[in-house]
């Protein structure tokens, strides 16, 4: 079959656009599935619409697939809904083409159905699409006769239950050539992803949806012969994706080991947790390349911690964070504020904190996202913050009454000084 694959993450809203890697991931394994595939990346395109027909002129493609990575910008104060401008381009998509269009991504993982039902595609796939896509295009070659695959979404019917893959290895990432073209910036960040999955139960978090609970590992020597390739195409700045990069520390420290050895000098961004972090790990890191990570503490207050259902306190976070300083990674610090049970007191707590930590960047969100079927989900319906039968995928935010008129300010106040 011939296939066309479009990244959709056109986001204009000033946000770094990160190269596709979850839909290059896609295009290789249908690729090897023995379909011809093409990658459209519109975030590179100056004008969408065009780019889209010439595309579609050229391979007449039998299933078009678009990934939706994003569906709104997680800011309260200003929601951007991605969503309403990606039924235009799914109308372009219509226009030109009578083939089936097929749905997929981080953002549409969250909200299958309704995302589906919005968006008026054809199928949808949750979560990881090695599998899943060229099993539907196999479904679909064969005349639709036996029950959509596994994890497939249709028009107001529920999928059969997805499985994961247990071993990543047996998912290669994708070959430079299928999405990093003489065209992409050297300088960019390349997404690098060495495992899946995050079994940690922070009440708002929407991963699970996406990847599933348990942690699903690469080897590191795979991980990092990838990155070799990709190096010598030029590229020396990545990005770890991986939710959480110190899980398990033992397979972080082997990773950093075998990227030292294999003496790429590279420079790199990781996402630590604030728990489960010793001296050599981050010696380790820094010595591997490691320059920036982001510190998602959310917080500085022992309640609302507990609340959020973390599993570190208020030491850990400062004890980590200096190991980090000391070994000259910078560190881009995270407050999410608003959540149930925060007070005034709490917000000024965990503002102060912030500060006591001497970040080189701070990031202060207010009002958690609420996602589908988290236990905060649940709390703001039985609060009567939203409908029981409100599907989310419109951004809804929790932001505990008695702050609603101070916060956004206060916070606000604090940006400014
Ligand atoms: C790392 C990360 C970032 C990094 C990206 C760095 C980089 N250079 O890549 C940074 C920090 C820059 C970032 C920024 C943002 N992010 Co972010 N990010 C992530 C994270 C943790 C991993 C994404 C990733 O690369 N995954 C690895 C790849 C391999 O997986 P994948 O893309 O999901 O692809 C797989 C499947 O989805 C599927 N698939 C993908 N495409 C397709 C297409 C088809 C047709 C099919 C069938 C299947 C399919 O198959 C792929 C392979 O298995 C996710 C959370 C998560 N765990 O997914 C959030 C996430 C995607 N981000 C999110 C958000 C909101 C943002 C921001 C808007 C935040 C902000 N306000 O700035 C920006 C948007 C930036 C932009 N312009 O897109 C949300 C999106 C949900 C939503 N509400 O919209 C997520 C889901 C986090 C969350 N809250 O749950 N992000
Ligand atoms: S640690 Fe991060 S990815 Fe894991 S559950 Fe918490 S917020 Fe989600």
């Amino acid at each position: 079959m011939r296939v066309l694959l479009i990244s959709s993450n056109n986001v204009t809203s000033g946000l770094e656009t990160p190269l596709p890697l979850g839909l290059a991931c896609v295009a290789a394994a249908t690729e090897k599935a023995g379909h011809e595939v093409r990658l459209l990346a519109l975030a590179s395109e100056a004008t969408w619409e065009a780019a889209i027909r010439n595309a579609i002129s050229q391979l007449h493609p039998d299933v078009i697939g678009i990934s939706v990575r994003n569906i709104d910008d997680q800011n309260m104060q200003c929601a951007h809904f991605f969503l309403a401008p990606l039924k235009g381009l799914l109308a372009v998509c219509r226009k030109v083409s009578r083939a089936p269009v097929v749905l997929g991504g981080a953002g549409y993982s969250i909200f299958p159905g309704s995302a589906l039902t919005f968006l008026g595609a054809d199928f949808g796939i949750q979560g990881e699409g090695e599998i899943a896509f060229p099993a539907l295009l196999s479904w679909l070659e064969a005349g639709r006769r036996t029950a959509a695959p596994p994890g497939v979404y249709l028009p107001n019917r529920a999928a059969l239950q997805r499985s994961y893959v247990e071993y990543l290895d047996t998912l290669r990432l994708p070959e430079p050539r299928l999405w990093l073209d003489s065209t992409t910036d050297t300088a960019a960040r390349v997404p690098v992803q060495s495992r899946r999955g995050c079994p940690l139960d922070c009440v708002f978090c929407s991963t699970s949806a996406i990847e599933g609970k348990p942690v699903r590992k690469r080897s590191p020597e795979l991980v990092v012969a990838w990155m070799a390739e990709v190096y010598a195409r030029g590229f020396r700045n990545f990005h770890f994706v991986d939710n959480t990069f110190n899980l398990p520390p033992s397979y972080a420290k082997d990773l950093c080991c075998r990227v030292i050895d294999s003496g790429l000098d590279l420079d790199w961004w990781a996402i630590v947790y604030p728990k489960w972090v010793d001296v050599a790990l981050v010696q380790l890191m820094a010595k591997a390349g490691c320059t920036q990570i982001s510190l998602g503490f959310e917080s500085g207050s022992k309640p609302i911690l507990q609340m959020l259902n973390k599993r570190f306190n208020r030491t850990d976070v400062q004890i980590i964070s200096e190991m980090f300083a000391d070994a000259g990674i910078e560190r881009y610090g995270f407050l999410l504020l608003g959540g149930p049970g925060e007070t005034r007191d709490t917000v000024e707590e965990s503002l102060a904190f912030a500060e006591s930590l001497h970040l080189d960047f701070l990031k202060i969100t207010v009002g958690i996202r609420i996602y589908p079927h988290t236990p905060l989900a649940a709390r703001a319906v039985a609060e009567g913050a939203v409908r029981p039968d409100d599907d989310l995928l419109a951004p809804r935010f929790y932001l505990a009454a008695s702050l609603r008129d101070w916060l956004p300010d206060r916070v606000a106040q604090v940006v400014a000084s």
